[in-house]
């Protein structure tokens, strides 16, 4: 099955010269018909020369970042089924073939190599680990899923996904990103535990914990209010609408037990409260509105999609 479908194994680098050339190896013996690609994003170190002795097809992208160096892999390369995976050494190569067995047998369109399984053994630095802990947390109760580890940079895909999934990323967020989009179109994603190890001594994070966890925050903040508007600004607007009962409630009984107003600066801050909620509240169902029309034209597209490649392979 391996040999007739092309299998492309997506590695994007940045100064990775002691690592690279054992990630490079260690996949091809998994996968010797694999075709390998390190795309370097200006290495200033020998990146570019131990991928290519150990034999990795090797391309430069120069806008930095990973998610511009991800989006233009996903853009270029042909393949059936993509497999992507860090330059650092960290993640497992022999676990590859259990990493892309659900999207060729068809069971999954994306699979993740889960760090924080229950049954991973990883070895995390410890601010990492609770930065991972709680993005997912964050992810799990507002968008209702269930994913260990939205994070992981060790991943399958099928054609369908990595051809047809818009991904904006730049940096650190595409992960992030590639989880939430997978889900939002109802793709199936598969988790396979897998077992970090830590980065050699000598080999540099190119993660920026205040930076990217500040950018991750984002990116998930901005796809809940561009997927979900209706529990973002719903949720915004129910909160104002109880800060204005406040005094609003005070105000009602004081005019109750006098008759008349005495604090029209609280009448005004009540009403203001409860207005704004109400108008945040409205925002969000039309957006959600919107939103689902938008759904509604992705799964056609989908389908569209879907009809496309029954015809090209049949053409074949
Ligand atoms: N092409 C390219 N690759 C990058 C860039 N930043 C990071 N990478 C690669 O992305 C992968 C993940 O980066 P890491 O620094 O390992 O991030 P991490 O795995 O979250 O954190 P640590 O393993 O703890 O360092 C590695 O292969 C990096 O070389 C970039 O700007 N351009
Ligand atoms: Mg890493």
């Amino acid at each position: 099955m391996y040999t007739m479908n092309k299998i492309a194994i997506l590695i994007p680098c940045f100064n990775e010269e002691k690592t690279i050339a054992g990630v490079v190896k260690d996949f091809k013996s998994q996968l010797p018909d694999a075709d390998i690609y390190v795309y370097d994003n200006n290495s200033s170190d020998n990146t570019v020369k131990e991928a290519m002795a150990a034999g990795a097809i090797v391309r430069r992208e120069s806008r930095q970042g990973k998610g511009n160096v991800i989006r233009s892999m996903f853009r270029q390369i042909d393949a059936d089924f993509y497999v992507m995976v860090d330059g650092d050494g960290t993640y497992p190569a022999d676990r590859v073939h259990e990493i892309i067995k659900p999207v060729i047998s068809g069971e999954a369109d994306m699979v993740c190599g889960s760090r924080l399984h229950t049954q991973s053994a990883s070895n995390f630095k410890r601010l990492n680990l609770a930065g991972n802990r709680l993005f997912n947390f964050l992810l799990n109760s507002l968008f209702k899923v269930r994913i260990t580890d939205i994070l992981s940079g060790y991943r399958a895909f099928t054609r369908e996904v990595v051809k047809s999934l818009p991904v904006l990323s730049r940096g650190f967020e595409i992960e992030t990103e590639l989880t939430l989009k997978a889900i939002e179109r109802n793709y199936r994603i598969v988790e396979i535990p897998v077992n970090l190890s830590e980065r050699p001594e000598g080999s540099a994070s190119k993660i920026h914990i205040v930076r990217d966890g500040i950018l991750i925050f984002n990116t998930i903040f901005a796809l809940l209010r561009d997927y979900k508007p209706f529990t973002a600004f719903g949720a915004a607007g129910l909160f104002f609408i109880l800060l204005g009962l406040v005094p609003g409630i005070v105000m009602i009984h004081e005019f109750l037990a006098t008759g008349t107003l005495l604090h029209i600066p609280s009448v005004i801050l009540s009403v203001g409260l409860v207005l704004s909620g109400t108008l945040l509240v409205f925002t969000g169902l039309t957006l959600h509105t919107i939103a689902r029309r938008f759904q509604e034209l992705d799964r056609r597209l989908q389908g569209m999609y879907d009809v496309l490649m029954r015809i090209s392979d049949h053409d074949h």
